[in-house]
């Protein structure tokens, strides 16, 4: 009896025996067994190779080693001739024209020039240490998740750290308490709202002027005081849900389409109890975005606007695979994750929204993966194949989810490449890490590990 072992370096090995050989090459292989000592059989590639081609009575000791518990005669695949072929630095991943991490930072790993970011306000987002933070104008924000890309919201909620102000309406037995404890920003700004449950106590504050029919989201952080309590959360009359406070900061929030042209943040509680609460929202959005501090007026955040330089940018085939999570795909509507634009305006990139991954280039047919597959808030790795301008294919998570064909190159150069926005509309209003451009397109079987 003798042994094959075959591999392509990807699956695991086949052993093959048979008994007997014959011809000159290509050989004649008689009283084949496949898949062997444990080994599956594979319809293998062309790329596949005989790793070891033992003729010997070592097989008896093989299936000892596969197979006996403790690999009892200390058998080694060097005993038997068989040396395992490494895996194969598959398609070259290790090259990418552009590698940026955004990892708490801009900085390029590879590829030469550099990503720009600009914002015309301050925004906030979450440090590594989970504190609310304030970064100041054009100022990039990281989060945990990656680079943090929002579009333009304004928080109409006034005085939105100080539940105290004249903004904020208190009927029937609801006090505040100012300034009692440390808020998620770190700065001792969190308020004491009191209920002495002699009556429907509550506080409210409503914003007028919106369109009938406009979705706004509101939200209000909350930690509990008194353990175990609940709150009753209203927006212009209509009940949203309760509110159950942890001992554990945490943002709150509701989605209403409004039927009249005033919401509001209503707290309500018919019992005696107490919560601290901090950072009021209301803003016209399908989602809470980060926080904006207001006092007497409604404060704006500016949109981001992040764009890479656009050499690095290849021209004719390329592949772009990056790490994606969004606030809301929900809705109709789109969150670009990335965008190209040429000289003559024309269009290529990815975006994710209404609940699928989408993909198109120049004016072709989108190439749009399954809808509802995307979830809010799920991280997820968007690879997108542009082959030699005559194809292009969307990978989620290294699964082909979409392709199409047809297409021409864009025209005109220097192009811009827009990260997370359209030139700072359509928001992807989420985070993108690990972003790797390619200068060719990859393949399927190296989109899979990319
Ligand atoms: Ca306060």
């Amino acid at each position: 009896m003798a042994v094959l072992v075959i591999s392509d370096g990807l699956s695991t090995p086949e052993v093959v025996t048979y008994t007997g050989v014959s011809g000159s090459g290509p050989y004649t292989l008689t009283g084949v067994e496949r898949g062997q000592c444990g080994s599956t059989a594979h319809a293998w590639g062309s790329g596949a190779e005989v790793a070891s081609d033992v003729v010997s009575t070592l097989i008896n000791r093989w299936e000892e080693h596969v197979t006996a518990a403790g690999n009892p005669h200390n058998t080694t695949l060097d005993d038997l001739g068989i040396v395992p072929i490494p895996v194969k630095a598959l398609g070259d991943l290790a090259d990418p024209v552009l590698h940026a991490p955004l990892v708490w930072s801009t900085e390029l790993a590879v590829g030469s020039g550099s990503i720009t970011s600009q914002r015309a306000t301050t925004a906030t987002y979450v440090d590594r240490g989970g504190i609310i933070r304030t970064a100041a104008i054009n100022a990039p924000r990281f989060e945990s998740a990656g680079l943090l890309i929002e579009g333009a919201s304004s928080n109409s909620c006034l005085y939105s750290a100080d539940f105290s102000a004249a903004a904020w309406l208190r009927l029937y037995n609801c006090a505040v308490q100012v300034n009692t404890r440390a808020a998620p920003d770190g700065t001792t700004n969190a308020d004491t709202l009191v209920f002495d449950g002699t009556q429907y106590g509550q506080i409210t504050q409503s914003v007028a002027g919106y369109t009938i029919g406009t979705t706004v989201t509101i939200s209000v952080y909350a930690l509990a005081d008194t353990q175990g309590a609940t709150f009753a959360v209203w927006c212009a009359g209509v009940y949203l849900g309760d509110m159950a406070p942890t001992s554990t900061w945490r943002r709150y929030q509701w989605q209403s389409t409004l039927t009249g042209t005033t919401a509001s943040l209503t707290i309500v509680s018919h019992v005696s109890a107490r919560v601290y609460v901090w950072g009021a929202q209301i803003e016209v959005k399908h989602y809470a975005t980060s926080y904006i501090q207001t006092s007497d007026a409604p404060v704006t955040r500016a949109a981001d606007l992040i764009y890479l330089s656009s050499d690095n940018w290849p021209v004719d085939s390329y592949t772009v695979v990056v790490d994606v999570d969004h606030i809301d795909v929900g809705h109709v509507g789109g969150h670009r994750i990335y965008q190209v634009m040429g000289a003559t305006n024309q269009l290529f990139g990815v975006q994710a929204g209404s609940g699928a991954l989408v993909g198109w280039h120049n004016s072709t047919t989108p190439v749009t993966s399954s809808p509802t597959i995307l979830q809010a808030g799920l991280t997820y790795r968007a690879g997108y194949v542009v082959d030699g301008y005559a194809s292009q294919r969307v990978y989620l998570d290294g699964v082909l989810v979409g392709a199409q064909s047809g297409g021409a190159p864009p025209s005109g150069s220097p192009y811009i490449v827009y990260l997370g926005s359209n030139s700072s509309t359509i928001p992807l209003d989420g985070h993108l890490r690990n972003l790797r451009i390619y200068d060719r397109a990859l393949s399927a079987d190296v989109l899979r590990i990319a």
